[in-house]
């Protein structure tokens, strides 16, 4: 691929802080020659043992969400500067699991992008469609809507700061995967989109993952596809071994 590639692991709700970091410890020396970009999004709760025992590695550091607002009344909720605050350098925005269990929509998407960006955080923002969606032939375009409506207010300076991850949700967590071919479909897709919104040269330096039951064991094929520049890891960015495969079939 043209692009570095970012394999970014997504902890979802795991891990207590003592056993955070007993993984991110184990995941370290693993991951110490990668050739690619490394980070792991952790829970809110975990971020300071991680970012502790991340310093001073190669490996980046972020968050599953943040809220729209700076501070105020909105119990149960981190904002984007807390985090930027706390030396967190990514946030994963829109997750399917946010839009499924959560409410979040393209607009609430795009104000958290917005927030994140303003704090100096990193995004990466999650897209994709649902098993029905795709059987009624509407991916291409549901792909593309989220895409502009989460990057509505985004300069091309700012695009700089976003990795967009296709999630196809009928993958996510069920341990079916797209294959290589249905996933670099669609990443290119998203890259087109951001094409038509900013120019040829800002869609080619994004970095586009491939995110939905990404293993060892298919990792190379995926990431062997022009348009998929990488990864985001559920289950298996929680074993370093398994999470390490990942990283060395990227380098
Ligand atoms: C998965 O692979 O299950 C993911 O949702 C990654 O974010």
């Amino acid at each position: 691929a043209i692009r570095k590639a970012v394999i970014a692991g997504n902890w979802k709700m795991n891990k207590t802080p003592a056993e955070a970091k007993e993984l991110i410890n184990g995941i370290k020396p693993l991951v110490k020659d990668a050739a690619c970009g490394v980070v792991c999004c952790v829970p809110y709760v975990d971020l300071p043992v991680v970012l502790e025992a991340a310093k001073g590695s190669n490996i980046g550091v972020g968050a599953e969400n943040c809220h729209w607002e700076k501070s105020g009344a909105f119990t149960g909720e981190i904002s984007a500067e807390m985090l930027a605050s706390m030396g967190v350098e990514y946030v994963i925005i829109g997750h399917s699991e946010r839009r499924q269990y959560f409410g979040e929509t393209n607009e609430t998407v795009n104000k958290r992008i917005r927030a994140a960006l303003d704090a100096g955080l990193r995004v990466i923002l999650c897209v994709g469609e649902s098993l029905q969606q795709r059987e009624q032939g509407v991916t291409s375009e549901l792909v593309a809507m989220q895409t502009k409506i989460a990057l509505d207010g985004v300069t091309k300076d700012e695009l700089a700061h976003i990795i967009i991850a296709y999630e196809p949700i009928w993958a996510i967590g069920t341990g079916k995967t797209a294959t290589s071919e249905q996933a670099n479909e669609v990443c290119h897709t998203i890259r087109a989109t951001v094409a038509s919104l900013y120019d040829q040269k800002a869609a080619d330096a994004l970095t586009v993952q491939y995110g939905g039951s990404m293993k060892p064991g298919n990792a190379a094929d995926l990431l062997a596809q022009p348009d998929v520049d990488g990864g985001l890891i559920g289950g298996a960015s929680l074993k370093p071994q398994d999470f390490a495969a990942i990283v060395k079939a990227a380098s």
